[in-house]
């Protein structure tokens, strides 16, 4: 009888596993299908790229003009950093003032995202920044994201943004 109930559960947490993981997996593909996402790694050095390169004026950010995207700020800090116990804040800006900005993320909650679609209103070019005095804010004041077309874009970023 003991044996039976344990197969029983056994059987089900792997039903319920399995479960899980065919819709973890049905959830990636509708996002990437749906819209393009890049994601920015923020710590006390600075914001960075997928490719750890760092994003400033002299490296900006291209997003495709008239795509909806999703900007994914990670917190990235080392785990032996004091800013390890950083709270971070992203704002984007266009000259214009149109501004969203990110949830802050920490330790607790590393991943928030911002979505737009660049280039609306004749936007050129935003700049990103954290709102909060953290230990890396001088290195977080000036992301440059630059406004490309599309086929340019596709061509920077490659075949990861479909
Ligand atoms: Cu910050």
């Amino acid at each position: 009888m003991i044996e039976k109930i344990f197969k029983f559960v056994v059987s089900t947490t792997v039903l319920l596993f399995s479960i899980a993981t065919f819709q973890g997996s049905l959830t990636t593909v509708s996002a990437s299908s749906t819209h393009m996402e890049l994601t920015v790694n923020v710590s006390e050095r600075g914001f960075f790229d997928e490719k750890d390169k760092l994003l400033g004026p002299q490296n900006p950010l291209e997003v495709p003009k008239g795509k909806k995207i999703t900007i994914i700020f990670v917190f990235d800090e080392a785990l032996n950093s004091l800013a390890i116990g950083d709270v971070h804040q992203i704002a984007i800006t266009a000259d214009d003032g149109w501004t969203i900005e990110s949830d802050k993320i920490w330790f607790f909650n590393r991943k928030s995202t911002v979505t737009f679609v660049p280039g609306e209103s004749g936007r050129k070019q935003y700049r990103a920044y954290c709102t909060v005095d953290c230990i890396g804010m001088d290195q977080l004041n000036n992301l440059v994201i630059r406004v490309v077309g599309l086929g340019s874009w596709r061509q920077t970023v490659g075949p990861g943004g479909n």
